[in-house]
């Protein structure tokens, strides 16, 4: 009966042990205490022969009924202690994952991509340069007189009384002409600014201009270019009207419309009920322009061409109000 006694008192031990124990190291260590060769379950086991005879087989039941219910639940808490240290009780890898939310460009980066890829496989390599430009690139060397409205504190952001914010991206192409003779095929694609704002201005919008000089280029060129250009953009059986116009730096000027492509030339409101919708502005440049970069007028001759992104961006959508483009609503941009 004191054999009894002592196996009751290391079972209570060995259970409070249990309790307190911390990690797997330290169950290790219990392990080896209680069931390792010389621990005190194994100990009271091979003590068996010193016991009366008639106790034998009631005392080695309780015994080995102990070592099973040691190792069961010391099996279990191991299992538990693993499953915490590999973070196995807390994911669920049944479950079905969370997808991340994809980044993607801006529609209005995403049309000037697609004007920038078509202009750049038919030849013409992109240029970027400075938004704060000098009066001389933006206004002078393009032709603008002196009292032109457009140099107009009204309509211009002035950083000091010869430095603008860049009204046009063209100071580029006129940058590229100082430095490169003809031919030259270059689009400036980027960011200008006009002081101006309500439902279809905003005072940062996004132009690619487009310039081809060398020698015989005529106004024919310009047409199939630009009669190219819109058919890659908006479809091939889309009809455009070349309507005379007035640019201070080139001569003649045309002004591009195409058939509205939300009524397909119907009317509707979008296009003012007209079926058509004017995209882009071009023209011979001036001769005047080519004095500033020192090409020869009886030599060369060239075109060039301005859009607005923005404005190509709501005819293609149907936008019908340019403030949307620059709210950042993640339920109006994830239509695009
Ligand atoms: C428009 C009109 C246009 C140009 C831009 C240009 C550039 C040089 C010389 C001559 Cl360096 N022309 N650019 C020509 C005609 C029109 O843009 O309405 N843009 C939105």
């Amino acid at each position: 009966m004191i054999m009894k006694k002592k196996l009751l008192e290391i079972r209570d031990r060995a259970l409070s042990e249990l309790d307190s124990l911390k990690n797997l190291d330290a169950l290790e260590k219990f392990r080896i205490d209680y069931l390792g060769k010389k621990g005190h379950i194994t100990s009271l086991m091979k003590n068996l022969g010193n016991i009366a005879r008639e106790e034998r087989p009631v005392f080695g039941k309780l015994a080995n009924d102990l070592k099973d219910e040691i190792t069961g639940i010391l099996e279990k808490v191991i299992a538990e202690f693993k499953g915490k240290e590999e973070g196995g009780d807390k994911i669920d890898i049944t479950l079905p994952g969370k997808r991340p939310l994809r980044g993607y460009l801006h529609p209005v980066n995403q049309v000037n991509s697609e004007i920038c890829r078509i202009l750049v496989r038919m030849g013409y390599t992109i240029v970027k340069g400075p938004n704060v430009e000098l009066d001389y690139y933006n206004f002078e060397a393009l032709n603008f007189p002196k009292d032109h409205p457009a140099r107009d504190m009204q309509d211009t952001f002035y950083v000091s009384q010869n430095v603008v914010l860049r009204t046009h991206t063209s100071p580029m192409q006129i940058r590229v002409m100082e430095k490169q003779r003809p031919p030259v095929s270059i689009i400036a694609p980027g960011k200008v600014y006009r002081s101006d704002s309500d439902v279809s201005h905003t005072p940062m919008f996004h132009q690619v201009e487009g310039l081809l000089v060398d020698k015989g280029v005529t106004f024919g060129d310009l047409k199939g270019t630009l009669t190219s250009f819109v058919h890659q953009m908006f479809g091939s059986d889309i009809k455009l009207r070349f309507r005379p116009s007035f640019f201070p730096f080139t001569e003649p000027s045309a002004e591009v419309d195409i058939q509205c492509v939300i009524c397909r030339g119907k009317g509707c409101r979008t296009c003012s009920f007209s079926g058509w919708q004017e995209i882009l502005g071009s023209g011979m440049v001036d001769p005047a322009v080519y004095g500033f970069v020192d090409y020869d007028p009886e030599i060369y001759s060239g075109f060039a061409f301005g859009l607005g992104i923005e404005r190509i961006t709501m005819l293609k959508y149907g936008i019908d109000d340019i403030q949307l483009l620059f709210r950042n609503d993640m339920r109006f941009l994830k239509q695009f």
